[in-house]
């Protein structure tokens, strides 16, 4: 660990340990009333976890510019160190996705041996077809896997296979596949011709799946392609991967639906039918936004996760989502809002653990609509700061987060050693 950070953390919880220790007791009380256990609870926030994004500890940025901020990651492996420090300090992100080019490296037993020394293992690999690359024989400026030329679609199939084999050396389970195909005009593409040329193009992606991988297929309402995009919602996602076969599921990124589109329910729809891949966490207002997880709509959030504790608590066959956050930071420090967001996921799956769901069944088989709703909403406004930060202390990690990275002025220190580069991969996805 940076040890700024392990001194920061040690000095900054000594302050507030006392307080904490109070306002935990009090939740204990307050909670027991309620038939709750305080530290099983607390035992299982601990164990919750979310892979960071590669992408987002650098800026992000909009169409239309981005203004990078001091001691930006000029490779991956900066990148990992910011992500060590995003882990150090919350416990809630021991895992790091990474994407493809952007993250390519020659060295993959060094980068695998940094991240074992930082404690940090690899989630999804993520491809990406979206964009050409320098020297890149053919271009997907009309569409990758669905491609009307074969040989496109070969080279995208090609370039999936080796995210897999890159994957596979870092010890990696899953790929997610994410395309920005489709059509900006009325007429400009079949829809079903491009979707039966994308169903063909990855079953040659999911044949070179290894036997304890999972595929993640992320679907898209909108952007780049403005009219129709190939896998644009939940059902063209759910067809993909029914067709393909059991390794196949669907990513549910929250800001790839329409405004007004109720995706707990989407959710709560695949695990019903064992599809439920994953997330990509990140929030918005009105479109694919990618603002911080929470900072919008929190109890959007939370019914989501109500939906999870639900599925868990049932047993629902087949339910292990993968938790990812994919979000694009352009005004704040990206760890400062990567921790922010974790530790808001965190809360989400706090409060959906206090919902007491003998009662809810209850209420729901009376048709009691408002009591099935203030039970609900019992959960959501129960306080469990004190909870997330007592999980975070007794794994090492800080009481608050945020303040502790501050006083350990770690942004400081990275700026000095890193000289601003330009496209250090990261930003707009
Ligand atoms: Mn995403």
């Amino acid at each position: 660990m940076d040890q700024a950070i392990g001194a920061a953390i040690e000095q900054d919880n000594a302050k507030r340990q006392s307080e904490l220790a109070a306002d935990y007791a009090a939740l204990g009380e307050r909670l027991a009333r309620r038939g709750l256990d305080l530290a099983a609870l607390t035992d299982q926030v601990a164990a919750f976890a979310v892979a960071v994004p590669s992408w987002g500890v650098g800026t992000g940025g909009t169409r239309f510019a981005r203004f990078p901020g001091p001691g930006e990651p000029r490779d991956v492996f900066d990148k990992l160190a910011d992500c060590a420090v995003i882990q150090a300090l919350t416990r809630a992100t021991p895992r790091v996705s990474l994407h493809i080019p952007w993250d390519k490296v020659a060295d993959l037993a060094a980068l695998r041996a940094q991240a074992a020394d930082a404690g940090l293992g690899f989630d999804a690999m993520n491809s990406n077809t979206f964009q050409d690359q320098p020297g890149q024989r053919r271009s997907y400026k009309f569409g990758s896997l669905s491609h009307t030329d074969p040989a496109t679609r070969r080279q995208a199939i090609e370039h999936n296979l080796e995210c897999i084999e890159i994957g596979r050396a870092l010890g990696s389970k899953a790929l997610t596949v994410w395309i920005g195909d489709g059509a900006n005009f009325p007429g400009q593409q079949h829809f079903t011709a491009s979707f039966e040329r994308y169903l063909e193009a990855m079953r040659a992606v999911y044949a070179g799946l290894p036997a304890d991988w999972r595929l993640f297929i992320e679907h898209k309402i909108y952007e780049p392609a403005f009219y129709a995009t190939v896998i644009q919602d939940w059902g063209s996602s759910y067809l993909a991967a029914t067709s393909l076969g059991p390794q196949a599921f669907c990513l549910v990124d929250l800001g790839h639906h329409a405004p007004t589109v109720n995706i707990e329910m989407i959710v709560a729809r695949l695990i019903q039918f064992g599809r439920l891949g994953g997330f990509h966490f990140n929030d918005s207002k009105y479109g694919d936004d990618d603002l911080d997880s929470g900072a919008i709509n929190p109890f959007q959030l939370f019914l989501v996760f109500n939906e999870l504790v639900d599925a868990d608590a049932r047993r629902a066959p087949g339910f292990a989502p993968a938790h990812m956050l994919d979000q694009s930071h352009n005004v704040t420090d990206p760890i400062e809002s990567l921790m922010a967001s974790a530790m808001e996921l965190q809360r989400a799956y706090a409060q959906a653990l206090l919902v007491d769901r003998t009662a809810l069944a209850g209420y729901q088989d009376a048709n009691d609509a408002l009591m099935a709703s203030r039970t609900l909403k019992q959960a959501y406004l129960t306080d469990v700061e004190p909870l997330l930060a007592t999980a975070r202390l007794r794994q090492g990690g800080a009481v608050d987060p945020i303040a502790t990275y501050r006083a350990a002025g770690y942004r400081a220190k990275v700026a000095a050693e890193r000289p601003a580069v330009q496209g250090g991969g990261g930003g707009i996805v």
